[in-house]
């Protein structure tokens, strides 16, 4: 494995996984990308890949993503980015801030990704979204409460996006990146995106880090024909 290339474990379209790869994308890092479908639908590989005593070896919780390049094996998605960003900052852009200050505010985001945010999206995408992978019928019951929630989230982010125009300042930083995977299936596959363009600086800050070609090419490789019939 060369200095700038690596190797990803996960399924392309899985969040945490996609979360890494953009990543990967934006410091244009060669990767090579070892499919474990954690569906237990077998829609690849072996069922349940990621329970395997091989793979277990590697990530003793037994979830993806996995990740490895010549220095680290490591999981915990949002552990990754802040690996990569920082081993490849003179690479493509600071991802990571350029000072101690522009540091701590994308340490700051990403914990706020993680702890306010994520909780907020996901049981939506669950029910909305993934729900139906699984032949079963989303319960409005968790969507609603998990709406609300993250309509608060979100009031902070438009107070926040209207001093800068990213999360930890003015320059795009794996915070924002980190927002990718749950908003876009809120938007793009639910159809929710009324949640995300009421607020208007939400809505620039949404659609420039979604047009990102780290994010396209993503999309590309991971849905083909979900990208090429919303976006023909
Ligand atoms: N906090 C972890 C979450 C990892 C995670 O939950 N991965 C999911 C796929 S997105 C998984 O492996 N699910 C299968 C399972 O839990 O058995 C991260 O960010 O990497």
């Amino acid at each position: 494995m060369c200095k700038r290339s690596g190797r990803l474990f996960g399924a392309p379209y899985s969040i945490s996984t996609s979360r890494v790869a953009v990543v990967l994308n934006e410091k244009n890092i060669e990767y090579a990308l070892r499919i474990v479908d954690t569906s237990n639908r077998g829609l690849r590989i072996l069922k349940n890949e990621h329970k395997d005593s091989r793979y277990i070896a590697l990530n003793p919780f037994g979830k993806t993503p996995l990740f490895q390049d010549h220095e680290v094996t490591m999981y915990e998605s949002r552990a990754i980015i802040r690996h990569i960003a920082q081993k490849h900052d003179e690479h493509g852009p600071h991802l990571y801030g350029t000072s101690e200050k522009e540091r701590a505010m994308v340490d700051q985001w990403l914990e706020v990704e993680s702890q306010n945010f994520n909780p907020a999206i996901a049981p939506a995408v669950y029910q909305l979204v993934f729900a139906a992978w699984f032949g079963k019928i989303g319960d409005m019951r968790i969507v609603n409460p998990s709406i609300e929630r993250l309509e608060k989230v979100l009031d902070v982010y438009e107070g926040q996006l209207m001093r800068t125009k990213f999360l930890a300042g003015d320059s795009v930083s794996i915070a924002d990146l980190s927002h990718l995977p749950f908003t876009y299936y809120l938007v793009e596959h639910a159809g929710r995106d009324d949640i995300f363009f009421k607020r208007p600086h939400v809505q620039n800050w949404w659609t420039s880090i979604f047009n990102r070609p780290s994010w396209t090419s993503h999309l590309l490789k991971a849905y083909p024909k979900i990208y090429f019939n919303s976006h023909a």
